[in-house]
């Protein structure tokens, strides 16, 4: 697993003709940095598993991506793989016996090609969690998630996450 980052600079010209007055008005604007993260894993037999919604039996593969970000916006995900995947994103927290609790957004196919597609505003100081899962149970395979946003993302499974998280919770009361 790795996390890549990509920073774009989108730029945009506008031409603005007035035929009566023959004149041409030139607007130049650089604005919109837009920031990929890109986040390479896989789904194995080594991997978790879960129910991804109720009712289905538990035998679906997934990786619990844990993140913060650092400025308030707009940011969407979504995967490449050769798997059909499925995509969840939860605030504060996931408890995989729980998979509808704090649960704000999930797709299937938004993308094409049987990859998700989520869009949300996300907001500094909170805590999420992306989960990385599959639409068929027992389904294994590469996967990538494209993240595109104000700023780039770190993503850290989730397992470690709370593993640095007890380790500095027990620093601060030491
Ligand atoms: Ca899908």
């Amino acid at each position: 697993m790795r996390n890549r980052f990509i920073r774009y600079e989108i730029s945009f010209n506008f031409a603005l003709k007035n035929a009566e007055f023959r004149f041409i008005l030139l607007i130049s604007l650089e604005t919109a940095y837009m920031v990929s993260s890109v986040y390479e894993s896989l789904l194995d037999k080594r991997s978790q598993t879960y129910a991804r919604e109720v009712c289905l039996l538990p035998n679906y593969f997934y990786e619990a991506l844990a993140f913060n970000v650092s400025i308030a916006g707009d940011y969407t995900f979504w995967s490449h793989s050769y798997m059909n995947t499925y995509g969840y994103l939860y605030r504060d927290d996931f408890n995989p016996r729980r998979p509808t609790m704090n649960r704000l957004s999930g797709d299937d196919d938004g993308c094409g090609n049987q990859q998700f597609h989520i869009t949300h505003r996300l907001l500094p100081s909170m805590k999420y969690v992306l989960v990385v899962t599959t639409q068929l149970a027992s389904d294994t395979g590469k996967f990538s998630v494209i993240e595109m946003g104000p700023a780039p993302i770190q993503f850290t499974p989730l397992s470690e996450y709370q593993r640095c998280r007890a380790f500095s919770d027990r620093l601060h009361h030491a």
